[in-house]
């Protein structure tokens, strides 16, 4: 191996300065697409993303649609989580809009749709109470609280990213 000269030295300690500024110029430009992007469709927060589409649709088309586009539909999993989705229901005065979350596989018990348990929920009190003995799909309204609905409900569609 040749040593390196304090030329090459130089030259590399230049090249670095100009990786330091082009990274910095990136990270510029990706900060204000994305306050570009998120703007009045979306919300982040932590490493997720929620952004509707504006529209409702029944839970099985909603689901499909978050798919399509590489997502899914909103499984809030915190605090923090569920107060992103909430400004969103509330932003867009479209009524409530639907969650990732069903009790297809044990009646009263929802979960995830890998059928993982929940690790956070937001039930309205009395909720979730199978209304009818017919609601198996759940709904984040407004304040933020969540219900049991009929799965042929149309509600706002918010796909998670
Ligand atoms: C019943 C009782 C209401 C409740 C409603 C929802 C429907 O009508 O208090 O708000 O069910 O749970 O999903
Ligand atoms: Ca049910
Ligand atoms: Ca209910």
């Amino acid at each position: 191996t040749v040593p390196l000269s304090p030329a090459d030295i130089s030259a590399l300690w230049q090249q670095l300065e100009a990786l330091q500024g082009q990274v910095r110029r990136l990270q510029g430009a990706f900060l204000q697409y994305k306050k570009v992007e998120l703007y009045p469709n979306g919300r982040d927060v932590g490493q997720k993303v929620f952004k509707t589409a504006g529209f409702v649709k029944r839970f099985q088309e909603a689901e499909q649609m978050c798919a399509q586009a590489g997502g899914q539909l909103p499984s809030p999993r915190s605090a923090a989580e569920n107060y992103a989705l909430q400004q969103l229901v509330e932003a867009k005065n479209s009524g409530a809009a639907f969650l990732s979350m069903t009790d297809f596989w044990m009646e009263g018990r929802f979960t995830y749709p890998e059928g993982v348990p929940l690790v956070y929920s937001n039930w309205a009190p009395g909720e979730p109470n199978d209304d009818s003995g017919r609601e198996d799909c759940a709904e984040i309204m407004a304040n933020g609280k969540w219900n049991d609905v009929p799965c042929g409900a149309k509600r706002l569609v918010i796909c998670e990213f």
